[in-house]
């Protein structure tokens, strides 16, 4: 259950902006934006909603590779989340992971607001090839990178301090750490924390 201080919280007040197929479609480069990564199905839909407090603001599906577009967010016109198409879903067909490659890259090298990147991962199975991936991209440009290890509800209470402290010493330097559950609403004001120092909330 939320607590009853979140409504006025200002990740509330956030409005979907548009979904972009193409880079000639991402809004005005502008401001702070601070996008979520992760393979298809880690919960990066499910993440956004926990986070601005909505229960269908991002499109949530148990069918792996739903969210195909990159999806803009914003609070204030100069303030965005992105929650980017989903990796690693074996069963896309080639031509759509090439254009997953094409609207990925435009986006990673373009993009001057984006300034801090979220990766998801399901906390029962961390750290995949093509998360390794999407942290060095973020490490290429400098990026501030935090990891919510999700669906934390799915594990025991040592289960999930065991996994905490194993990625947090796989990437220490790299990126933060964190236990997140969508279901729970667990670790949601620890990843606003990381969002406001991207946004230049605090
Ligand atoms: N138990 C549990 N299930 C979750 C949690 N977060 C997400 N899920 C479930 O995992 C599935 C995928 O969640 P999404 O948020 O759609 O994942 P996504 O990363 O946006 O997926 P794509 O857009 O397809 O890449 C859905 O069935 C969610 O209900 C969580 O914290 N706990
Ligand atoms: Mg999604």
């Amino acid at each position: 259950m939320r607590p009853v201080s979140d409504p006025m919280s200002y990740y509330t007040r956030v409005d979907y902006m548009l979904g972009a197929w193409q880079a000639a479609q991402f809004p005005a480069d502008q401001g702070a934006e601070v996008a979520f990564a992760g393979r298809s199905n880690s919960g990066k839909s499910s993440a956004i909603n926990a986070i601005t407090g909505r229960i269908a603001l991002a499109r949530t599906s148990k069918t792996p590779g739903r969210t195909q577009l990159i999806n803009f967010f914003s609070m204030e016109p100069q303030q965005r989340l992105v929650d980017l198409p989903g990796y690693g879903f074996a069963k896309v067909p080639p031509a759509m992971q090439q254009h997953w490659h094409e609207l990925m890259g435009s986006y990673f090298e373009q993009r001057q607001s984006l300034k801090g990147l979220i990766i998801l991962m399901d906390s029962r199975h961390p750290l995949k090839d093509t998360d390794l991936q999407m942290m060095e991209w973020a490490a290429q440009r400098q990026l501030r990178c935090h990891i919510l290890l999700s669906k934390a509800d799915k594990l025991t209470q040592s289960e999930g301090m065991k996994v905490l402290r194993e990625v947090r010493e796989a990437v220490a330097g790299v990126a933060t750490v964190q236990l997140f559950s969508a279901t729970k609403n667990r670790g949601v004001d620890e990843s606003r924390r990381f969002l406001d120092a991207c946004l230049k909330l605090v």
